[in-house]
């Protein structure tokens, strides 16, 4: 039964570990673990980090498009770190969460001052279970492409 007609009731708990999962994922992915990261999506987890562009399917895929897109970085010194906020859950009929998150982008080189680019909005599905949570898929969208 909803809380209300805007915000939708949540199992207790659930929240919080979606908090622990996130923050584990993130940071993965951060470090530049991309087996890691892709590890946190299911087996057939589909990965869209920039609109427009064809998505990854699967955990091989996922690490192959991460690689891939973090070659523009190779010898240069930065440190990207991707900040979540405002997690907004819904349980889907099927048990699955959609989440909708805010995610800044900070980067930050050596001396130099963060720059915060770009601001997103992460829409994810999420299966939560008794053990574990995975991301069935995301969808990244950038503010500044409207
Ligand atoms: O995994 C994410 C990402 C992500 O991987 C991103 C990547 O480059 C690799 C979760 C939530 C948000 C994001 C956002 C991005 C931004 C994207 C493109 C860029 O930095 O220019």
């Amino acid at each position: 039964m909803p809380e209300s007609n805007v915000v939708p009731a949540v199992p207790d708990g659930v929240l919080v570990r979606v908090q622990h999962f996130y923050a584990h994922q993130m940071q993965a992915l951060d470090a530049g673990r991309f087996e890691d990261y892709a590890a946190t999506f299911t087996k057939d987890g589909i990965f869209q980090h920039t609109p427009n562009a064809d998505p990854a399917v699967g955990r091989d895929g996922i690490v192959a498009e991460l690689h891939a897109f973090h070659r523009r970085f190779d010898g240069d010194p930065v440190r990207r770190r991707h900040w979540f906020d405002h997690i907004a859950l819904t349980p889907q009929d099927d048990g699955s969460f959609h989440a909708t998150v805010y995610a800044l982008v900070v980067t930050v080189r050596p001396g130099g001052k963060p720059e915060i680019a770009p601001s997103c909005l992460v829409h994810d599905v999420l299966v939560v279970e008794d053990d574990s949570v995975l991301t069935r898929s995301r969808r990244v969208e950038h503010d500044q492409m409207f």
